[in-house]
């Protein structure tokens, strides 16, 4: 059966890189898939988080979730600190998984940068932990942005290896689902870096809170270049921070960046800033809406994040066992 699994770290609100490279595609899978979607709030511990902005942010990705359209009764969408069987997992996997393997992947020297032995060790081990995530359901599709797809290789490497240490076909190899068109999303002060939730400026990124204003206000100052838009594609080549404005529309429009650009071609940025916040606005004022009517009960979410992870910690208990079994670990 094709089963997906993704999630999203509660360590900011939702960025429209999160919106556009993943969420929007995840609300779409669900009728053609068996869904589980997840908070991750045990990633975002691998950076330094106050408790109380931790629990208030997981709340509200949960509401960003199901105002995006994740159906809690279809599709079943959980906190990953509530099913242990992540962690135990991850741990497994963590003896079959060589330093060498970790120590390629781009997202921790990014976040580690410079003064990487002052960073933590679970920063270092998060994609063993991803990799656990996705492996407990046995999922076979990862719905995700670009940017994870060196961590997704990482994942059939360690499916690969427990098969073949233990020699069963018991983990499927996942395939990423990276569609769209902004399945990188980029910063609106730089072109060249991805829009990230925890960039230190506000203006390099729209969050799905923002209002109509702010929206317009933060596209106004994107940086641009002076040129006009080009007529055709191959005129985006070495303008990064134009061609990101109009995948970012496109995007949001579900049409092609080709369309866009026979559109706007020859016109000026502040033409096409304007027509994108209209079409930003009118994308995101329903979801933010959503997101504040459901904020306003707490409770709500806590007992669906609740439900979700007894479905989900039903599902990961049954791999756990037989991963256990497998591997030599004496029955309780
Ligand atoms: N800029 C982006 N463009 C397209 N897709 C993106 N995603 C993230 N940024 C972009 C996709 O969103 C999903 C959830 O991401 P995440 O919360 O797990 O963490 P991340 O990839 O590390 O994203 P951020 O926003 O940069 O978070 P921080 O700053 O907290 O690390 C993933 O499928 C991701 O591909």
């Amino acid at each position: 059966m094709k089963r997906i699994f993704s999630g999203i770290q509660p360590t900011h609100t939702m960025t429209l890189g999160n919106y556009l490279g993943a969420v929007r595609n995840w609300a779409d899978l669900q009728k053609d898939f068996e869904c589980l979607y997840c908070v991750v709030d045990l990633h975002a511990l691998t950076i330094p988080q106050d408790p109380e902005i931790l629990r208030r942010n997981t709340r509200e990705l949960t509401a960003a979730l199901l105002a995006a359209g994740i159906d809690p009764e279809g599709s079943i969408l959980f906190a990953q600190s509530h099913v242990p069987g992540h962690s135990e997992l991850a741990w497994l996997f963590g003896c079959l998984t060589p330093m060498g393997w970790l120590s390629r992947m781009t997202q921790f020297k990014d976040k580690a940068g410079k003064h990487r032995d002052q960073a933590m060790s679970g920063l270092f081990t998060y994609p063993v932990l991803m990799a656990a995530d996705i492996l407990v359901y046995r999922a076979t599709h990862v719905p995700v942005g670009e940017d994870q797809k060196q961590h997704l290789e990482l994942t059939r490497e360690i499916a690969g290896s427990f098969n073949h240490r233990y020699g069963v076909e018991y983990f499927p190899l996942v395939e990423p689902q990276i569609f769209g068109a902004a399945t990188r999303v980029m910063s609106l002060r730089d072109g060249t870096k991805k829009m990230s939730k925890s960039d230190s400026s506000d203006f390099s990124r729209i969050n799905m809170t923002d209002d109509a204003d702010l929206i317009a206000q933060k596209f106004r100052k994107a940086k641009t270049d002076p040129e006009p838009l080009p007529s055709a594609i191959e005129g985006l080549a070495d303008r990064p921070e134009a061609r990101n404005l109009v995948n970012i529309y496109a995007a949001l429009a579900r049409t092609t960046p080709e369309a866009v650009l026979a559109t706007y071609g020859g016109k000026t940025f502040s033409t096409f800033k304007a027509a994108l916040t209209d079409v930003a606005v009118a994308a995101l004022s329903p979801v933010a809406d959503e997101m504040n009517r459901l904020l306003a009960d707490p409770a709500e979410i806590d007992a669906l994040l609740r439900r979700g992870a007894e479905r989900a910690g039903a599902m990961a208990a049954v791999t756990v066992g037989e991963v256990r079994d497998l591997m030599g670990l004496l029955r309780v």
